[in-house]
């Protein structure tokens, strides 16, 4: 049995009464991982660079093995940009080199950067007319119950790399999970953590980050699906949403 852990963390009260995001996660792990995880989030949320949290929830749901589907992880690539024009201008031409039209792309950015504060979740555009399909306002899409199949081994190779942050995991667990659902062609994210300037385009063929996706101490980030303007969106944000997934190498050997 597994459980799936998230919290959802706000300011000035409940995301649905209007509070401000602070700080989500999402993990699934094994009993003996569970309260670990639920302490390891409440503390998360307590000490959030976003600001302090007035509103906390977690909830703990368990898991049948036989629901988790695992899909692949993504190749990880960095691409060295001067700063955030240059970052947001190269994420663009990563998104047509994914397969989505570079008015769509464009579109993609001009969203995010014109968010007027962070979303809880992503916003679902089309590739092709750069068009928002979705109706979740600014609560968007949150993607969970999904988590590396081996964090250890997950985090051990991406120090390997150079790459030490918890942001980059959990990203690429998302970016993964998202890659591989129904109709989406590929993502656009950048952190809306204050101190965190990096950001990524991730499609199945792999996920591009840039160092530089806005500046320094801008708390405003957040994420965008393309997907295919035939998309059947109430299946992809079950998807998303509900279907427990595990992240694993390709060819790699993670226990479930
Ligand atoms: N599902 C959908 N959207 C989400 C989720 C989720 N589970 N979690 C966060 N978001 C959206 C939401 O709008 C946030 O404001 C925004 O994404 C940013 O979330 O390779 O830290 O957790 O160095 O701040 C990317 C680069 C880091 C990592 C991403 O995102 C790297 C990051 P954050
Ligand atoms: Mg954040």
């Amino acid at each position: 049995m597994y459980y799936s852990v998230r919290m959802r963390a706000a300011q000035g009260g409940d995301h649905a009464a209007g509070g401000r995001h602070i700080s989500g996660a999402e993990q699934l792990v094994a009993p003996a991982e569970l309260t670990t995880a639920a302490r390891e989030m409440l503390e998360r949320a307590l000490s959030h660079s976003r600001g302090s949290a007035d509103f906390i929830q977690i909830t703990v749901e368990t898991v049948k093995p036989e629901e988790i589907s695992t899909v692949p992880l993504l190749p990880v690539r960095t691409v060295a940009v001067a700063d955030t024009a240059a970052g947001r201008l190269a994420a663009q031409a990563a998104l047509v080199q994914a397969g989505v039209s570079a008015a769509a792309a464009a579109k993609g950015v001009q969203l995010l950067a014109a968010l007027p504060g962070s979303m809880r979740g992503a916003m679902v555009l089309c590739a092709v007319s750069g068009e928002r399909l979705d109706d979740r306002g600014d609560r968007g899409i949150r993607v969970s119950r999904m988590d590396a199949a081996d964090k250890g081994r997950l985090i051990a190779s991406l120090q390997e790399q150079g790459l030490v942050s918890a942001h980059v995991h959990e990203a690429l667990v998302l970016a993964a999970k998202v890659a591989a659902a129904p109709g989406t062609v590929a993502e656009l994210c950048w952190s809306d953590d204050p101190e965190y300037t990096a950001g990524y385009v991730a499609s199945a063929g792999g996920y591009v980050r840039f160092p530089h996706m806005k500046d320094y101490g801008d708390p405003v980030g957040g994420r965008v699906f393309f997907v295919e303007p035939d998309c059947d969106l109430a299946g992809l944000a079950d998807y998303l949403e509900r279907k427990p997934v595990t992240v694993a190498a390709a060819g790699g050997e993670e226990e479930q």
